[in-house]
């Protein structure tokens, strides 16, 4: 079961070195005032101060034994934040399309601070399933002026990932994994809606899923950029299957074919489709392929000269404007 704590005590947490330290030191077990002072080196009226307030805001919580009294981290998720912080603190910052507002705050691995601490914000409501409350934060990130790759790139999907990384520990279920895709994707068809083609290129793309695959939050990522830089998008989403694939790419003559696979079962069911496409391309039809997803399929197929695989949503781009 997961509780409701205040995100924005979170938030406030982790953007105060001070209460960050004290996370920090929590992280390893439950501790004593006095052993807080010592590791994180603030004086004790300070330090009370601090775990009053996070104690308020459920982010800490404190027990009595005897004469001491023992602080531990309250919100389950609050490791995996501090890990998100941590992330976002290092390195040089991402490229950002045209559109992006500009600067936010350099972090590390491209990741903004202000975008970490909206993406701690939304993982809390998306566990939660308050959708009105992920509605607000990305109204606040819309009337910041954020572009799509931005949102995309350092808001939704370091939250999705992030529950998959509490899900690999056990801390989510798959019900709420259910429920915070179906939110997410709801989220991006507003942005896709916002995000309208300045130009319209005569380019068209068929994107989806191999096969087995059922996750198509990431391909329909970059439908939804494909669309807003002028192209042509025909989505068939996830699990298709190969048959009804190669023939609907058969059909619709695109310039490029985007396949998603996420796990090593569908490793073969990527090869049928990609032979089935070949197939087409040897016949005469003109298209590049694409082959991306959580399951990195470099190592297991030998590509063609119009075929090319791509990390995420930036790489992709990057690639499809030959940059
Ligand atoms: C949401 C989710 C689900 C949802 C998907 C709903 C939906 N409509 O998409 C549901 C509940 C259906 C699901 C099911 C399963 N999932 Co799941 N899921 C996730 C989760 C939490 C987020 C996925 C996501 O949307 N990520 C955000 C997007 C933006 O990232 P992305 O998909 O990687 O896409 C980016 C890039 O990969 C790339 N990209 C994607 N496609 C393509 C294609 C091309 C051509 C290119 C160039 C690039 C590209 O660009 C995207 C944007 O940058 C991940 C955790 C994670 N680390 O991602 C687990 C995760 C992928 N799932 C996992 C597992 C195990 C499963 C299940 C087996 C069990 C389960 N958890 O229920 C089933 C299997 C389903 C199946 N047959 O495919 C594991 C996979 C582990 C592994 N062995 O590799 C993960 C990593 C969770 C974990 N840590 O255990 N899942």
């Amino acid at each position: 079961m997961v509780r409701m704590h205040d995100p924005d005590g979170i938030a406030q947490a982790l953007a105060d070195p001070s209460r960050r330290s004290i996370l920090e030191a929590l992280r390893l077990g439950r501790k004593s005032v006095s052993e807080l002072c010592e590791i994180t080196g603030l004086k004790q009226p300070n330090l009370s101060n601090h775990l009053a307030k996070m104690r308020a805001q459920n982010v800490v919580h404190s027990e009595r034994e005897g004469r001491f009294i023992y602080y531990s981290l309250e919100a389950p998720f609050a490791e995996v934040l501090l890990r998100m912080h941590a992330v976002a603190s290092r390195g040089a910052r991402r490229r950002l399309k045209p559109g992006d507002s500009a600067d936010h705050g350099a972090g590390a691995d491209g990741m903004s601070i202000e975008s970490s601490a909206l993406a701690s914000q939304l993982l809390q409501y998306l566990l939660a399933g308050d959708e009105a409350a992920c509605s607000a934060v990305l109204n606040n990130m819309l009337s910041a002026n954020f572009g799509m790759a931005k949102i995309y790139l350092e808001v939704f999907q370091p939250a999705l990932r992030l529950i998959g990384d509490l899900y690999e520990q056990g801390k989510v279920d798959e019900a709420r994994e259910h429920v915070a895709s179906a939110i997410v994707e709801r989220m991006m068809a507003r942005v896709a809606e916002i995000c309208l083609p300045v130009v319209h290129r005569d380019c068209h793309a068929v994107l989806g899923c191999v096969a087995g695959n059922l996750h198509s939050v990431g391909v329909r990522m970059l439908a939804d950029s494909l669309h807003a830089d002028g192209w042509k998008v025909t989505f068939v989403g996830a699990d298709t299957p190969t048959n009804s694939f190669i023939d609907l790419v058969a059909l619709e003559a695109p310039d490029l074919v985007v396949i998603s696979v996420s796990l090593e079962n569908q490793l073969a069911e990527t090869r049928n489709l990609l032979a089935g496409l070949r197939n087409l391309r040897d016949g005469g039809q003109m298209f590049r392929t694409a082959l991306g997803g959580h399951f990195k399929v470099g190592p297991y197929i030998d590509l063609r000269i119009d075929e090319f695989i791509a990390d995420d949503l930036d790489d992709f781009t990057n690639k499809v404007n030959g940059v």
